[in-house]
């Protein structure tokens, strides 16, 4: 079988474990091929973000054209896109090179950090999510696309029941006892346990890159969802540095 690959349009943590960088040891950790776009820059570490230099509009598009002309990419994920300008670009190119897209509606860091601007929420749900395979919100990033105000797992099922009208959904657990709950034409809750650890910044990044990565392995969405939350539990517990720790190619034990 030829190596599987996959490609993330995300942004750069230079604390390595969020972001474009997160995703590419991800993607290595389960042998798939990572290619990556930069949408922006970001100074930040665990703690805060002190900054964020979006790359310009044209230059992520040369990117994304040339790299879709070099190599068969069929899955991509997105990350931090900043703006609703790139989300409008980078919808408008997974419509013409007919991509399968995990949606990961990125807006603040770990660290509460800002890593979205003004309609990002709107453009996210306008333009992205109508063409995503599966979008990926943690609680908070739930109820900003929903509008529903979460305090427990009742109120995310109503989120992920209004969400999953326009994309399928998974709500990442987090401070649900550590369950994800699934909508795709049915309502499934992914059974998990809550792990208490400080080591969680780049969960999100790295839930969706496995995702996308087991998707461009074969898997069908719900394996793959089991997969990932398998994988994130893993890394949480072997977290370093505040952030997750990878654990690049032993992570190979999880291949199907
Ligand atoms: O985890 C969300 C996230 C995504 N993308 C970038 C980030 C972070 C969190 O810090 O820095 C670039």
């Amino acid at each position: 079988m030829t190596q599987p690959l996959a490609l993330t349009v995300a942004g750069f943590d230079p604390s390595g474990g969020a972001g474009i960088l997160a995703d590419i040891k991800t993607f290595h950790s389960l042998d798939v091929y990572g290619t990556a776009i930069i949408t922006a820059l970001t100074a930040q570490n665990v703690n805060r973000v002190a900054g964020v230099e979006p790359v310009p509009l044209e230059f992520i598009e040369k990117q994304l054209d040339l790299v879709i002309e070099g190599y068969p990419i069929r899955y991509l994920k997105t990350g931090m896109l900043y703006s609703p300008e790139i989300v409008k670009l980078v919808a408008r190119k997974v419509d013409e090179y007919q991509l399968q897209m995990v949606v990961d509606p990125v807006l603040v860091a770990g660290s509460g950090g800002v890593l979205a601007t003004e309609g990002l929420v709107q453009a996210i749900k306008e333009h992205l999510l109508p063409q995503a395979v599966l979008v990926t919100p943690n609680l908070q990033e739930a109820q900003e696309l929903s509008g529903i105000s979460i305090q427990e797992e009742e109120d995310a099922i109503a989120a992920a029941l209004k969400i999953g009208k326009i994309s399928p959904v998974v709500v990442t657990g987090g401070h649900l006892q550590g369950r994800d709950i699934f909508y795709h034409d049915k309502l499934q809750i992914i059974e998990g346990e809550l792990i208490e650890s400080s080591h969680t910044h780049g969960s999100g990044c790295t839930y969706s890159a496995a995702v996308t990565a087991y998707l461009s392995r074969g898997l069908v969405l719900e394996e793959a969802l089991q997969s990932a939350a398998v994988l994130v539990k893993k890394a949480i517990l072997r977290g370093r540095l505040g952030t997750l720790n990878q654990f690049y190619r032993k992570n190979l034990q999880h291949k199907p």
